[in-house]
């Protein structure tokens, strides 16, 4: 099998905020596909579609309400089979959102489910009576801060949903919901599409009973996740669709795997192709959250070098010559890399810090992907308001967490909503520094960064120092050093704990990368040497630090240094 993946750049596109072309403020595809020539300027192989599908967007497109057409805001099948014929001809292979773990409440199926108690499409979703005693079926919660159970009025029974009321869970058990699916996803093949980015994969399969989870002290419901990430059944389903669909196409699928471990990873991931072949750990997302296991992920405080170090060690390790890794700083779920990990107080060490973590990145072992905006370090929204949110975790979260639990002030929420929420990924694009950022003629749906007159991206193609240029010079380095592909990874000897500086290398039988990283905005420096016969390959400083040297290295704020060495 082609594993072309390996070699790729994936590169995130959340249609709504892309690229408007007709004025309505919503971005859609004849805008996108008005911008591939930007991407292929960037030089990425992949383009992600978050999902464009019809959908009464609860949860911005990922409720989907028919898997076979387009949602009206975006275009039509026409335009999406112009884009992607456009897409191929300059080289860009298409990625597809799949939501497979749940429908729209408005999907057909799931509307005969609720009308016809007694059609087939019942049996798609979970239905569970209430308990003898009244009770829910059991104590799940939802992962957006709800409860999992919805109860169905005309029948009196309850159905399972994992996000909204608006997103019932599908019943994976049962065979026919499972055909209908390949058969979906054949189709889009048919159309063209190279592969597929598979949403909470590994949630499709409950445990069969339903039984009640574990609950922290003050909690009102049971987290799911430590029931349904990883269940019984995910690995037969997955090799079901791989033999229905994925294998048969060599194409790339991609699992979103919140709650996955490295030793989970190996199957889902694993180079013999019979499964996916990569997925997304959440592992080094979850290093920042509040020390309050209660309050989750709402927090505002930085993530420690030597957190981040162990977890991509492991993960780099663990994986190496039996799965495939995905990297990923930021999603449309991500608050924006350069504000969470980096300083984006001064455009110098937003430049700076957004090219280190890069490097930190996209050095390393895997498939990276790069979400809209990244390439210009693009920066967290300067939120101070509950009414500037949008994204329906933030508001559930600000609701639980403020007025239902009291476990947070207002203040203190708005602080790690503006840190923390979706919405900050979801801002427009800035392409340039005309009204709108030029996303749109109309009135955007959703605010624009104020920052956008300076950083966009026609200010940055034009600088030859723009963190656009020095993505560029990173993608160029994984089409050309075989290192940055197939390297085995190693921590520089003695980097295990330093709190500052990162330092790893990659080799193969001929040649050897050297990675040193300065996470801190101080002039730092370490003895680490660099060989006689290295060439610095790439830098986000000029001039003075290109000097080769063999003892001590002075590092510049947020410095990163790529040296190559043929052995
Ligand atoms: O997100 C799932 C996700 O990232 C997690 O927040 C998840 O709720 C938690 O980690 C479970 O343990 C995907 C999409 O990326 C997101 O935009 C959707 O809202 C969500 O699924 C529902 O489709
Ligand atoms: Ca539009």
């Amino acid at each position: 099998m082609d594993k072309w993946w390996r070699n790729a750049v994936v590169y995130q596109v959340y249609p709504r905020s892309f690229q408007d072309s007709n004025g309505d403020g919503i971005g859609d595809l004849p805008g996108i596909t008005s911008r591939l020539e930007y991407l292929k300027e960037l030089g990425i192989d992949v383009l992600w579609l978050s999902p464009i599908y019809e959908s009464p967007q609860v949860d911005n497109g990922y409720d989907i309400s028919d898997y076979q057409a387009i949602n009206p805001d975006y275009g039509t099948l026409d335009d999406f089979d112009h884009l992607v014929e456009k897409a191929h001809s300059l080289g860009i292979k298409i990625l597809m959102d799949l939501v497979v773990n749940h429908t729209s409440d408005q999907h057909e199926w799931f509307k005969k489910a609720i009308s016809e108690p007694t059609s087939k499409y019942r049996d798609y979703y979970i239905f569970r009576d209430a308990q003898e005693n009244g009770d829910l079926p059991n104590n799940w919660g939802d992962f957006f801060g709800g409860c999992a159970w919805q109860k169905d009025e005309a029948s009196g029974q309850y159905y399972l949903h994992l996000y909204a009321p608006q997103q019932p869970d599908l019943n994976w058990e049962n065979p026919q919901v499972r055909r209908s699916i390949y058969d979906m996803m054949n189709w889009w093949v048919a159309r063209g599409v190279d592969g597929f980015r598979m949403d909470v994969i590994n949630e499709i399969s409950k445990p069969h009973d339903l039984p009640n989870g574990k609950k922290n002290p003050g909690e009102k419901y049971a987290d799911p996740g430590q029931l349904v990430n990883n269940g019984p059944r995910v690995h037969e389903y997955l090799q079901e669709m791989n033999q229905n669909v994925l294998s048969r196409a060599s194409l790339m699928s991609v699992g979103e795997t919140p709650g996955v471990t490295c030793q989970e990873a190996l199957r889902y991931a694993n180079v013999d192709g019979t499964e996916l072949t990569m997925v997304f750990e959440f592992e080094h997302m979850a290093l920042d959250g509040n020390p309050n296991p209660a309050l989750g992920r709402w927090y505002d405080g930085k993530a420690k070098l030597s957190d981040l170090r162990s977890n991509f060690t492991k993960w780099q390790t663990g994986l190496a010559g039996k799965a495939w890794n995905s990297l990923y700083w930021n999603n449309h779920d991500q608050p924006r890399v350069v504000s969470r990990f980096g300083d984006d107080s001064s455009e110098e060490t937003r430049v700076k810090s957004a090219t280190m973590l890069a490097t930190m990145l996209h050095m390393l072992q895997g498939t990276p992907f790069i979400y809209e905006g990244e390439e210009l370090g693009m920066t967290n929204m300067p939120f101070t308001e509950l009414s500037q949110f949008e994204d329906i975790d933030s508001l559930n979260a600000y609701h639980l967490i403020v007025e239902e639990e009291k476990l947070a002030s207002p203040e203190a929420m708005i602080t790690y909503l503006a840190h923390h929420s979706r919405d900050n990924a979801r801002t427009p694009m800035q392409w340039d520094s005309s009204t709108n950022a030029g996303f749109t003629t109309g009135t955007p749906w959703y605010g624009v960064n104020p920052n956008y007159v300076h950083i966009n991206a026609e200010q940055a193609m034009k600088d030859p120092h723009s963190v656009f240029h020095y993505y560029q010079k990173l993608i160029s380095l994984r089409h050309h050093v075989d290192a940055v592909v197939n390297g085995a990874y190693a921590l520089y000897p003695g980097n295990e704990n330093d709190e500052q500086v990162y330092a790893y290398t990659r080799t193969t039988a001929s040649e050897q990368l050297l990675v040193v990283l300065n996470y801190t905005g101080k002039e730092l420096q370490r003895d680490i040497t660099v060989g006689s016969n290295a060439k610095l390959v790439l830098s986000n400083y000029d001039g003075d630090n290109l000097e080769q040297n063999q003892g001590e290295i002075v590092l510049k704020p947020y410095e990163a240094r790529v040296y190559l060495t043929q052995l």
